[in-house]
């Protein structure tokens, strides 16, 4: 997802649309009436009894035109507000948070927190690595099955699995491509898979993120999220110094903003409901997330990343570029 799918900029797209199309017709009709009635042009007045200056010369004109000089710019306006607020509905309207993907996003000084309010299991195209891992109650299986599409990839020689943080290298099975790892798949852990080459290079990508589990960009995390679903940050400002006699409860003013998208929502100190913040991502990539509010001494460093993935609990389909429309918004 970039920032041309977002709902802001196709309605700039429409209005340049629409503002260019009046603008051609303006300019012929400009350019005809110049050389239509230049000076050396004696007009033919012979049909008029009487010209009146500041008058329109009633004895010769069109009704049906001049109501058209009304009607027509009235419809285009009327046409340009419907565009504008429907796209202000698609940005206020925050999705159903039982059909949405939830994060807590917590600002503070200076680094974004992220509590997963929602569980998600996600792999890399198995399509793009050849590689497919399955982790299904006590057994992870590891299958490497490759087209012509994969010939130019390095082979694969590893896998590491790590369960909270506690990371196990294991040697791929290079006869039968097919690797069986006995490990309890743990639904409350964090656990990630990550298969790599002799050098070490990271070749397809599995994870799992627990409900409740939180991320801290102050530790090097990304913020990750699915494709293809409506997610829903929402955007609290704590303090991050409790010790401190003076300081309160609440942080400062921060701005969730993620450029490349181009939204972003404020992180208000006080407002105990927290801002809210929504988009749909339709293909699977990493992104820049930015603070947009002056915070303080280190505001400039309060910088992460974004990972929409492909989630793995619907099925075997990954989200690419061709399954849709960015939307987003917030509130
Ligand atoms: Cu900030």
């Amino acid at each position: 997802m970039v920032a041309e799918d977002t709902v802001f900029s196709v309605l700039y797209e429409k209005f340049l649309f629409w503002g260019i199309l009046v603008g051609i017709l303006t300019f012929l009709w400009l350019f005809y009436a110049m050389i239509r009635y230049r000076e050396s042009i004696v007009p033919d007045t012979s049909h008029i009894d009487h010209i009146e200056v500041g008058a329109f010369p009633v004895d010769r004109h069109n009704t049906k035109l001049e109501v058209m000089f009304y009607v027509v710019p009235t419809l285009i306006v009327v046409w340009l507000v419907v565009l504008a607020l429907a796209s202000n509905t698609a940005v206020w309207v925050i999705p159903d948070e039982e059909e949405s993907f939830n994060i807590e996003v917590v600002g503070q000084q200076w680094f974004w927190e992220f509590e997963y309010k929602d569980s998600l299991t996600w792999q890399d195209d198995t399509r793009d690595s050849g590689i497919d891992v399955h982790w299904i109650n006590e057994t992870l299986t590891i299958r490497q099955s490759y087209g012509p599409e994969h010939a130019e990839l390095s082979p694969p020689t590893n896998v590491t699995v790590s369960i909270d943080g506690d990371a196990t290298t294991y040697p791929l099975d290079a006869v039968t491509n097919v690797t069986v790892i006995d490990t309890k798949f743990r639904m409350f852990l964090p656990l990630t898979v990550s298969v790599t080459d002799a050098d070490g290079n990271e070749l397809h990508r599995w994870g799992h993120i627990p409900i409740n589990h939180k991320h801290s960009t102050a530790a090097g995390d990304h913020m990750v999220v699915p494709c293809d679903e409506p997610v829903v940050l929402g955007l609290f400002s704590y303090t991050s110094d409790y010790s401190e006699l003076n300081s309160t409860y609440w942080g400062v003013q921060h701005s969730f903003w993620l450029p490349e998208w181009g939204i972003k929502e404020d992180l208000v100190p006080g407002l105990e409901g927290g801002t809210t913040m929504w988009f749909e991502a339709d293909d699977p990539g990493t992104f820049s997330i930015r603070c947009a509010e002056y915070c303080g001494l280190d505001h400039s460093k309060m910088v992460g990343y974004v990972d929409v993935v492909s989630p793995i609990e619907k099925g075997v389909e990954f989200c690419d570029e061709d399954t849709g429309v960015t939307k987003s918004g917030g509130a």
